[in-house]
């Protein structure tokens, strides 16, 4: 299989951390998050933070899919550990 083998070659996919709203998570928390996390400064982090609020998703940040699936683990970590229902899933970009 040429297409097959033509992949291989491929890099993996990016992939995209995905942070979700809920009714709970203090905005603030959400931005220290995208701040300590995914290295945006105040105002990003405000205006990310305010998507995920409004549209119920946003995208956080971009990367190799190990590297995603370690942030998620560091925010899924942080949250639980500050007693907030935070979700946050990698995905590979379109
Ligand atoms: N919706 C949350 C609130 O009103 C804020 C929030 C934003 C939560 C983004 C999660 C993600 N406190």
């Amino acid at each position: 299989m040429l297409e097959r083998r033509t992949q291989k070659l491929q890099p993996p996919a990016m992939h995209q951390v995905v942070m979700l709203n809920d009714d709970f998570t203090p905005m603030e928390f959400v931005v220290v998050v995208l701040q300590e996390y995914f290295h945006k400064n105040r105002e990003a982090a405000t205006q990310i933070m305010l998507k995920i609020h409004l549209d119920g998703r946003g995208v956080c940040g971009v990367y190799t899919p190990d590297v995603a699936a370690t942030k998620v683990d560091q925010v899924m970590q942080a949250a639980h550990h500050a007693g907030h229902p935070l979700q946050c899933v990698s995905e590979p970009v379109e």
